[in-house]
């Protein structure tokens, strides 16, 4: 960044990204009286659900849980239509939201943030953006989201390809009809998991390639009862408060018992009573499934069994059920009728596990020296997940000290908020928090929260800094990598741990030491004056 040139305005605070957590903090910073800007590299609200417009984009949790607690107003004026809302009706949602806040006035759209500095003498932020704009600011907040860097993968040939082809993350708006066409989806997550069904309705052939098969569980989406709706309004504000103290803060239930404790057909019978009900609830048949491997496989065993079920070629239902992760430690996946899909004559499953897509040509993708011949590529190939966001913006804090840099061996984070070296700069659900292991939206408000409160403090102190120690950044880093450990997460190959991307520090990103844990644990650093932190 070059010191010489002008800037044009100043802001009390700069909040980068207007998706759920940008759009909140927004109004948090404002109701107190901050001048803030927002800026948005899309041309609208709901960040992620901005660019995941892909055919199936939905949201696993359930849509009376995915929204905001914080405004009883917004709940009882807000009539969710499905189980699990679909994206339109996501944005539908963010755009009640920011029109019943006045949002948009303060939102910069279609400018992406490429760079920020911090000014040791000033204590402020100058952001600068790929429009050209400069601007300064005491607090720099980051909202870009833990899964909104998405990712194509280097496969050589790809410029010499003669159709089309779409990331997931980054779905064309006015969408893409695949009728008589041959596709090629390259990637099994919950966004090929998702759109493999629908794109399998349009195309005329379809080809999946798949390098790791992913458990997914039946979502058993359906329209919402009226009266169903009418009783979450009611009882929602409680609701929420109940789960915000729990650390799943989820509203589905824990059985509390070892899966090892009952008797085989006991546990048979409460698998397939929780599976009937759909959705998460099943990985919550017992306490012990994400931290015992036994109690792990008998569930896995499970739902390996109902993927045979499904799947009528027996070949075909060998690669696809998952046996070299135990279930739940790489994001589990929500589906409507995706085993089924690969009973249709015209899909193909092609296993890459060991057979890499050796290049694409003009024509498709050759694997094993064999070329499938297609008109489209899906690449629902997933994202940079927790840091890219963060790391694409050229981020320089203390001494020019470079983000990418700090953070080359993995993230380093004090409570997933603050960074030592990095003053006055603020993350919203940042990689050391539960994040993306628990409901996105209590984790923002939780964290916005913590911001808000943390500003007000300085503001009333007279204070102009705050700066995270590195001591306590390292011992929050150990005892994140610690809870970790104690689980099976790093038993799987996933973007928790960055393994999606060549290259990327092999870390795991999220705290899984539980939401209530956390949110405590964020308490009592206030209560004790902030401990851990510099303040000046
Ligand atoms: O991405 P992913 P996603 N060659 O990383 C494969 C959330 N989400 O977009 O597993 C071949 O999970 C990769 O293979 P592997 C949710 O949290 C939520 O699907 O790395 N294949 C994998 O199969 C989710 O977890 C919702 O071996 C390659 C796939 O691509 C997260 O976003 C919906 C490859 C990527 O799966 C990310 O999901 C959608 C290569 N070079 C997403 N590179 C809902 O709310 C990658 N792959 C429902």
């Amino acid at each position: 960044m070059d010191g010489q040139e002008a800037v044009v305005e100043r802001f009390d605070a700069i909040v980068v990204g207007a998706g759920f957590a940008g759009m909140y903090m927004l109004h948090r910073l404002r109701e107190r009286g901050l001048s803030v800007r927002v800026f948005e590299a899309g041309n609208d609200v709901g960040g992620t659900w901005y660019w995941n417009r892909y055919p199936g984009a939905r949201c696993d949790v359930e849509s009376v849980e995915y929204q905001y607690g914080f405004s009883e107003e917004l709940v009882r004026g807000w009539t969710w239509t499905e189980r699990y809302a679909a994206q339109p009706e996501i944005m539908r949602y963010a755009a009640y939201v920011a029109r019943q806040l006045d949002l948009r006035r303060d939102i910069q759209f279609n400018t992406r943030v490429t760079a920020a500095a911090y000014d040791e003498s000033s204590n402020n932020w100058t952001i600068e953006t790929d429009q050209g704009d400069r601007v300064t600011a005491q607090f720099c907040i980051m909202a870009t989201g833990c899964l909104s860097a998405s990712r194509v993968p280097e496969i050589p040939g790809l410029d010499s390809f003669k159709g089309d082809w779409h990331h997931t993350g980054a779905w064309p708006h006015e969408g893409v009809d695949f009728t008589g066409k041959r596709v090629a989806v390259i990637g099994t997550g919950s966004s090929g998991v998702q759109s493999i069904p629908l794109i399998a309705e349009q195309a005329e052939r379809l080809f999946v390639f798949q390098r790791t098969p992913n458990f997914s569980l039946p979502a058993l989406n359906a329209p919402m009862a009226p009266d169903y709706v009418e009783h979450w309004k009611e009882h929602f504000m409680a609701e929420r408060k109940r789960v915000r103290a729990t650390n799943s803060a989820a509203f589905i239930p824990l059985n509390d018992q070892s899966a090892l404790e009952v008797d085989p057909e006991e546990r048979q019978r409460h698998f397939e009573e929780r599976w009937k009900k759909g959705g998460f609830v099943f990985i919550t048949s017992y306490n012990n499934i994400l931290d015992n491997l036994e109690a792990n496989r008998l569930t896995a065993d499970f739902v390996r069994e109902k993927i045979r079920q499904t799947v009528k070629d027996p070949k075909v239902a060998d690669l696809l059920a998952p046996t070299n992760h135990p279930i739940g430690t790489k994001r589990l996946c929500l589906d409507t009728n995706y085993f089924e899909t690969y009973n249709l004559p015209h899909v193909t499953l092609v296993d890459i596990a060991n057979t890499p897509i050796e290049r694409i040509t003009p024509d498709g993708l050759i694997v094993d020296g064999h070329e499938y011949q297609v008109d489209s590529i899906v690449f629902a190939t997933g994202f940079d997940a927790m840091t890219g966001a963060l790391l694409r913006i050229d981020i320089r804090g203390k001494d020019g000290l470079s983000l990418r840099d700090k953070w080359e061996a993995g993230p380093r984070t004090y409570l997933g908020l603050a960074i030592a070296g990095f003053p006055n700069l603020f993350m919203i659900t940042g990689p050391g928090s539960p994040s993306v292991l628990v409901n996105v939206i209590i984790a923002i408000e939780q964290h916005s929260d913590w911001i808000m409160d943390c500003i007000d403090h300085l503001r009333a102190n007279g204070l102009n800094e705050i700066e995270a120690e590195p001591d306590a950044e390292d011992r929050w880093v150990k005892h994140v990598n610690e809870k970790a450990d104690s689980t099976l997460y790093p038993l799987a190959n996933s973007w928790y741990l960055g393994s999606n991307v060549p290259g990327k520090p092999r870390v795991f990103m999220p705290y899984v030491g539980g939401f209530a844990n956390y949110d405590k644990i964020c308490k009592e650093v206030v209560a004790k004056g902030y401990e851990g932190f510099r303040m000046g």
